[in-house]
């Protein structure tokens, strides 16, 4: 029998759209500390933790600040977030995710997340996905933010799966970068000039269709 390869999914921007509720959440913080914070600077955050997105924030308006007070926005930027989330469910899963993970369920092949969010369980949960996973590795069981590749190496390893059996779906440069590193197939979600440096690029999963899959399975 082939060698199952492992599928490993990043969560914001692939999976749901919550890169709008973070923005939101951040641009509280950053209005309150009277710092411009536009869509563009939301881009700089993509894939990247939330105590390096706060840093980024603070350095765009030259602001200075005591630990202490770091973790208290650092607390209330998630409290804001999470607001957000509180009625999320199915309808926020991006289009054309849920026919993938049914093929490659139906094709017997393992599926992994991988994520810098410490927030990504409950979004699997209430989005209904989480029996998809085989393994899930989010903010909570990796110390180096990508595009460090430990996120997807331990993603791989929970799967049994060598990094080159290996597939990462990313919307970041970070997170495009960190698949790279680790030698695995690297497959950019979003805009193809900004994820430039993947293998293959797709607007989004509905431009997947099940060739391009079966040549990833076959591989
Ligand atoms: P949290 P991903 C990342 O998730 C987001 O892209 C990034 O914007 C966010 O700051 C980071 O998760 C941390 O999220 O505050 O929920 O722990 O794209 O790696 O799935
Ligand atoms: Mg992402």
């Amino acid at each position: 029998m082939k060698k199952k390869k492992g599928f490993i999914f990043d969560l914001d921007g692939v999976i749901v759209d919550t890169a709008k509720y973070h923005y939101l959440a951040w641009k509280k913080i950053a209005d309150s500390l009277n710092i411009e914070f536009t869509h563009e600077h939301n881009e700089l955050l993509k894939g990247v933790s939330r105590v390096r997105s706060l840093d980024i924030i603070l350095e765009l308006g030259s602001v200075e600040a005591s630990q202490e007070q770091k973790d208290q926005w650092l607390v209330q930027k998630n409290e804001e977030y999470l607001s957000y989330l509180v009625d999320m469910d199915q309808s926020e899963i991006l289009p054309g995710v849920v026919p993938v993970l049914d093929y490659l369920k139906a094709n017997e092949q393992l599926i992994a997340l991988g994520s810098a969010s410490k927030n990504a369980r409950p979004i699997l949960e209430k989005t209904g996905i989480l029996s998809y996973f085989d393994a899930i590795v989010d903010g909570n069981d990796v110390s180096n933010a990508k595009p460090d590749p430990e996120v997807f190496l331990i993603a791989a390893q929970q799967l049994n799966t060598s990094p080159n059996d290996a597939i990462v779906f990313e919307d970041s440069v970070a997170g495009i970068q960190a698949a790279n590193i680790a030698n695995m197939t690297s497959v950019g979600i979003g805009d193809a000039t900004v994820l430039h440096e993947a293998q293959h690029n797709f607007k989004d999963f509905t431009f997947i269709g099940t060739s391009f899959l079966n040549e990833l399975i076959e591989k």
